[in-house]
């Protein structure tokens, strides 16, 4: 038997030949939530996202569009700090809501998107998604891990924890904490897959180490190449059984030379091109089912440029989840016009 007599269809078509038509209906949720770290700004960035037209382009490729609007939060009063970590009971009830959003937005049949907001976001959204869907695969693409427990983090601040509240093997290393009773941890460390990594704390380290978590940090992006890393990512994730993928991505995983509006950009980050075509590579796959797009910061960014050009990578991601594809696209029943 030949190479290509053994690949299977899916993998042929995703080098050899046009995609086959995949699900393209999109789910829009704003989460302008920003207590999950200590700056402001990055609760504007679900109406710059929709200003700089992502759902109108959304359509344009394609796509049906249902948008769900903004959440509101509530800020709860007498938030005092819990083992160090702040504004613990509003990040919980915050994500409770998004949780149960992005379950209906399932529900209801759409591939969601999660418009951050702040990366504790994922709490809620993660959680929300497999409620719905059953476990997945958890795609992070970040400049940071994201792991730190209450107990471990320097900060206190909560978009830098939220893959340990998120998996099972790091339960019995989290404290009891007020307004999360409502969420039970749900993916398995097996099922997670780091992209971007260059900015770790020692603990994050040794966690991702004892659990064994696969991680492709800026060193195997450059050892390896982007398309390396994306075969090499499905290739572990569908080792098993090829579960809906949630893709979490953290606008600081690119280079602040790119995407400098964002509250804790890190130097050495992916380039623009390395960024899209991680989407584009997920949108192939045909199983992304949920997409964070968190962090990005209005506020942050030193100019207009500054701000423009995050918006506007941040959007491009999106659109590459959802079919974008920089050879071009036409509608299905395009047709030339006739002299
Ligand atoms: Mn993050």
């Amino acid at each position: 038997m030949n190479k290509t007599e053994v690949l299977s269809s899916s993998e042929f078509s995703l080098h050899h030949h046009p995609p086959p038509p995949l699900q393209r209906s999109v789910g829009i949720i704003g989460a302008p939530f920003s207590k999950g770290q200590s700056k402001d700004g990055v609760e504007c960035a679900p109406s710059k996202l929709r200003a700089a037209g992502l759902l109108d382009r959304l359509r344009q490729q394609g796509c049906a569009v249902k948008d769900y609007g903004n959440l509101t939060f509530e800020n709860v009063a007498l938030d005092e700090p819990v083992n160090g970590s702040k504004s613990v009971r509003t990040v919980g009830s915050a994500n409770q809501r998004l949780s149960e959003a992005v379950k209906a937005v399932k529900r209801d049949g759409h591939t969601a998107v999660i418009l951050g907001g702040d990366h504790s976001l994922a709490i809620g959204s993660i959680h929300g998604h497999t409620a719905a869907v059953g476990p997945v695969s958890v795609v992070w693409v970040d400049a940071h891990a994201d792991i730190n427990t209450p107990l471990t983090s320097n900060t206190g601040n909560i978009h830098g924890q939220p893959m340990s509240y998120l998996l099972y093997e790091l339960q019995s290393k989290l404290p009891p904490l007020p307004n999360f009773s409502w969420m039970k941890p749900c993916v398995s460390s097996r099922d997670l897959v780091y992209i971007g990594l260059r900015d770790v704390d020692p603990a994050e380290c040794y966690i991702m180490k004892l659990l064994a978590v696969k991680v492709f940090s800026m060193t195997q992006v450059d050892q390896l190449g982007m398309a390396r890393v994306m075969e090499e990512t499905c290739d572990y994730l569908w080792d098993r059984t090829k579960k809906p993928i949630h893709l979490s991505y953290d606008i600081d995983a690119i280079d602040p030379s790119i995407t400098p509006a964002t509250g804790t950009p890190a130097v050495g980050g992916l380039t623009y091109r390395e960024g899209v075509y991680i989407t584009e590579y997920l949108y192939q796959t045909g199983l992304l089912s949920a997409v964070d797009m968190v962090e990005v910061n209005p506020l942050r960014g030193r100019t207009e440029d500054d701000v423009r050009s995050t918006v506007s990578t941040a959007v491009d991601l999106l659109l590459g989840c959802f079919g974008r594809r920089r050879e071009g696209n036409h509608l299905p029943d395009y047709s030339l016009p006739e002299p």
